[in-house]
């Protein structure tokens, strides 16, 4: 993706650069991370903060999955019913435009950890790349003066070895039933596109390993070409001015894709936010979730509370659901009386779209194993969920679910 580029050809966009903030912030006091004066001030102390800003999230993470402080079982306590409450409003109709945040925790049940879960997250094992605080990985100057750890950490994280699970694919029914605006995607891995949800639909916010360019001249690069360097530990160099080609996955101090701003059309015109398997610690996605009106229902489903969930009382509009996402997604399923059509959906997807995107499929039962790391040939109760495997590039499928091709096509003629 040239971003430069793509700032000259385009109308002027407002400029909003990824960056990670410490969650002692107030949520009020994240919404200045965006351009402005105080913007610019935070910037300015984040890239300088972000050791201590570690020490600050790893804490923090912890406290919030210690479920028996006192505040966090008086959240938990306050969660009104959760997923049942929301489920009576999808099914009398009342959301028809749902808007979904996703981060990392929707893709553990596929086998890639997340950031921040103490012990298995990535950033909790991060010796081997040998840089000095996690964020230094997905710092874009740190990668300019030293590529390699954020590569050794991308010949893992490149799509093509992971396929969709169960979360996956009830956000694609989400779409099936018409009832998705957009999703927002923090994951980096592709298997929002992979599982069949259409391109107009997804907004891959921290970018993705689909295309690549120059890090310094933003010269696009041929992203398989990129894909082979890295895999085969060699650094893919412009064409143009021989620095250092990257996947177009958002870096700290990097622009956010224009498609991310189709959340100013989107979150004033849903009528439901459900927020998904993040700890919403990246601005300025985190604070999108404080941008919807506070009448509109907000269901979070994850281990634990993050953000404004973390507040007692919640927001009367607010519920939530704490657990394991995958058991929280196919509990919701069944209430909305979804299970069978997300079942049939993901048997279709797996038997004959994944296959010509991913080589050597498994069987549907195989991947329902293989996604919670059962034993092989054992069989469990659960259906279909993706899980982790050995496969060549996947670039997503290309299906669009025909009962909502008009809805779709609308709202592809608002997108960038
Ligand atoms: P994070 O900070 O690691 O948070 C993940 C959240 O999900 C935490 O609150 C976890 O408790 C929760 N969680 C994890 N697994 C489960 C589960 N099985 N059930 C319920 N909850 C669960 O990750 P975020 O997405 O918030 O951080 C944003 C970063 C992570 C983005 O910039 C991504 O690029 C980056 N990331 C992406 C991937 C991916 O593409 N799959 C993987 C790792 C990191």
């Amino acid at each position: 993706m040239n971003r430069s580029r793509s700032r000259s050809s385009q109308p002027p966009v407002p400029r909003v650069t990824r960056s990670a903030w410490s969650r002692l912030t107030e949520p009020a006091e994240r919404l200045d991370s965006g351009p402005g004066p105080y913007g610019k001030q935070r910037r300015k102390q984040t890239d300088s903060a972000l050791a201590q800003d570690l020490s600050q999230m790893s804490m923090s993470g912890q406290d919030t999955l210690n479920n028996s402080s006192p505040s966090a079982s008086a959240v938990k306590s306050s969660s009104r019913g959760g997923l049942a409450s929301v489920a009576r409003l999808v099914k009398l109709g009342r959301c028809k435009n749902v808007v979904v945040v996703a981060g990392a925790g929707v893709s553990t049940a596929s086998g890639i950890p997340d950031f921040r879960t103490p012990g298995t997250g990535l950033y909790a094992n991060l010796e081997k790349y040998n840089i000095p605080y996690p964020e230094a990985i997905f710092n874009i100057d740190y990668f300019s003066n030293d590529p390699q750890p954020f590569f050794s950490l991308a010949k893992a994280l490149y799509p093509g070895s992971h396929r969709p699970n169960y979360i996956h694919y009830f956000i694609r029914m989400l779409h099936h039933k018409g009832l998705l605006l957009r999703v927002y995607t923090q994951n980096i891995d592709g298997l929002e596109r992979l599982c069949g949800i259409p391109d107009d639909k997804l907004v891959e916010a921290h970018g993705s390993f689909a295309t690549a360019a120059c890090h310094l001249c933003y010269t696009a690069y041929p992203a398989e070409e990129a894909k082979q360097a890295i895999m085969n530990d060699k650094l893919p160099i412009c064409t143009f001015c021989a620095a250092t080609v990257k996947p177009d996955v958002v870096f700290f101090g990097e622009d956010l894709p224009q498609k991310y701003f189709l959340n100013t059309q989107d979150f004033p015109k849903a009528d439901l936010l459900i927020i998904m398997g993040t700890s919403l610690q990246i601005e300025p996605f985190a604070s999108l979730v404080n941008t919807i009106r506070s009448t509109v229902p907000r269901l979070l489903l994850n281990r634990n509370a993050v953000g404004p969930f973390e507040k007692v009382p919640l927001r009367r509009a607010d519920h939530m659901e704490l657990g394991d996402l995958e058991d929280t997604v196919r509990r919701f399923a069944e209430m909305l009386g979804w299970k069978d059509d997300i079942e049939e959906l993901m048997r279709s997807q797996e038997t004959l779209s994944l296959p010509t995107l991913i080589s050597s499929p498994l069987s549907v039962d195989q991947t329902s194993c293989q996604s919670r790391g059962a034993p092989a040939g054992t069989e469990t109760s659960r259906s279909r969920a993706g899980g982790q495997r050995g496969a060549s590039s996947g670039s997503g499928s290309e299906e669009t679910d025909s009962e909502t091709d008009s809805k779709s096509s609308a709202s592809s003629s608002q997108s960038t």
